[in-house]
């Protein structure tokens, strides 16, 4: 793909934008970015790139912008916003930065997707890879947009991607060698519109994989299941519950592989040091995914038992008058809330509430079965929860209006021996810029008791 000379527009000035700006400019693209933040809300970053010569358009999407002939998307900008739906029709290609990093890219991808256990599989997989020969970059939906690596990784490199539904979106040929999906529950509904359109831009990480690639997919998750029936690459599962014919399985507390040959005992279940049954499919597939790439399974076996989780997915914080607090702000939808919930055997004051991302939390609320005792709630999601909670004769449920408050709050409400959970089953941006803000301010207010 020639860059040089082509009139690139570029939606969404963040992370992203940063980085594919960089990127395009450095090989001779005419640059025009857009982002319906105004001058002075990006001035930090325009003065980071002052030195390149970008045209920007700001403070809202305009009708009509003449002489493109690509667009790249960042993954939080809709893909069927107006100009872009205009620059299609009028056959202008549009593509995602993920796109544009594979095509330029000499390293192999590894996608892992999946509604929850994204981030903590791709770690876990990086870590594997870190152990190995290969010069390893951990990028994608986990925080470093992939473009920004893509000149540094060579042939011998592999670039390690935690993709969202918004990133696999507007993807043409994008092709890893392995792919995961881990999981398919409802979440980002009131940008997909419908479940069905959610798992074809997840389904999306495999259409263009063929021989000799994998696709590593949960056997016990029925909606992934499912999607073994519209792969062209071999097929590995994992699963916690069945002894399965081609992939990585749990038996008798032993995680075993069966990919090619006879079976294969890798480790123990106790080997694994982050908590919940969750946990252990990410561990599964992590080890699924390293073995399709041909990692040695000493590696993979070492990894997986150093291995203590991400920050913000179940982090312990601290005790404090025999009370543990843990933080789990990537808890952003009621699926990854109920995977926390339920990794815990002791009593929980929860901490939640956030964006309204169009989530349902009937299914939150009931996975509380007497072990959540308290429900602080905040942000703007706040009264839907309590609605549903006292639906379920869940009542008690107590409004804050910021972190500040629902720490105290909790702290108050905590006996001895429980654990106060941080995990809010929404998205942040209704009072943060991100989960890990988000995180990071309950962490704050949590060093302060
Ligand atoms: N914008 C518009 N028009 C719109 C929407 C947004 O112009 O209609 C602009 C905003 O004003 C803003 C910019 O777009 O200036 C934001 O772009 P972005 O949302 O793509 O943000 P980035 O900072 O580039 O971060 C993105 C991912 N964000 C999202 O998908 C929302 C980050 O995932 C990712 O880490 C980063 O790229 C690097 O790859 C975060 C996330 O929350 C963690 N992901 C969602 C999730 O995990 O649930 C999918």
């Amino acid at each position: 793909m020639k860059l040089e000379g082509k009139r690139v527009l570029l939606i969404g000035l963040a992370k992203t934008g940063i980085s594919t700006i960089k990127f395009l400019s450095s090989k001779g693209a005419k640059i025009t970015v857009n982002d319906i933040k105004s001058k002075e809300q990006v001035e930090d970053i325009l003065e980071e790139l002052a030195e390149l010569d970008v045209e920007y358009i700001l403070g809202s999407h305009p009708d009509k912008i003449e002489g493109i002939e690509l667009v790249v998307m960042s993954p939080g900008v809709p893909a069927d916003i107006p100009i872009v739906e205009s620059l299609r029709s009028k056959g202008t290609e549009v593509i995602s930065e993920i796109e544009l990093a594979y095509r330029f890219s000499r390293a192999p991808f590894v996608g892992i997707t999946g509604t929850n256990g994204k981030t903590t599989t791709t770690s876990l997989v990086g870590e594997m890879f870190k152990l190995s020969k290969h010069k390893t970059f951990v990028v994608g939906n986990i925080g470093r947009p992939a473009i920004e690596v893509v000149d540094s990784a060579d042939e011998s490199s592999v670039l390690v991607t935690e993709l969202s539904s918004f990133q696999l979106e507007s993807i043409v040929d994008f092709r890893p060698k392995v792919s995961a999906v881990l999981n398919i529950t409802p979440d980002h509904l009131n940008r997909h519109k419908t479940m069905e359109n959610y798992i074809d831009a997840k389904a999306n990480i495999f259409k263009n994989q063929r021989d000799g690639d994998y696709t590593v997919l949960n056997y016990d998750c029925p909606e992934t299941r499912k999607l073994s029936g519209f792969c062209k690459s071999k097929v590995v599962f994992f699963s916690r519950n069945e002894k399965i014919d081609c992939g990585v399985y749990v038996d008798s507390g032993e995680i075993v592989s069966e990919i090619e040959g006879a079976p294969n005992k890798l480790a123990c279940i106790e080997d694994i040091r982050i908590p919940g049954a969750h946990n252990l499919e990410n561990v599964l597939a992590a080890v699924a995914v390293a073995l399709c790439m041909g990692m040695d399974e000493s590696l993979i076996v070492k990894a997986l038992k150093n291995f203590e989780g991400v920050e913000h997915r179940l982090e312990f914080v601290r005790t404090v008058g025999g009370v543990d607090y843990v933080n789990d702000s990537k808890g952003t939808n009621p699926d990854a809330s109920i995977k926390a919930v339920e990794a815990y055997d002791r009593p929980l004051v929860l901490i939640a509430g956030g964006m309204d991302k169009g989530s349902e939390f009937d299914e939150f609320i009931l996975s509380f079965e007497g072990k959540v005792k308290e429900l602080v709630l905040l942000g703007e999601t706040a009264q839907k929860i309590r609605k549903t909670a006292n639906e379920k004769g869940f009542n008690n449920c107590h409004d804050v209006n910021n972190m500040h408050e629902a720490v105290e709050k909790a702290s108050s409400l905590a006996k001895k021996g429980d654990i106060v959970l941080l995990s809010p089953a929404c998205a942040s941006w209704d009072m943060y810029p991100s989960y890990e803000i988000r995180g990071m301010d309950f962490k704050q207010e949590v060093g302060k008791l």
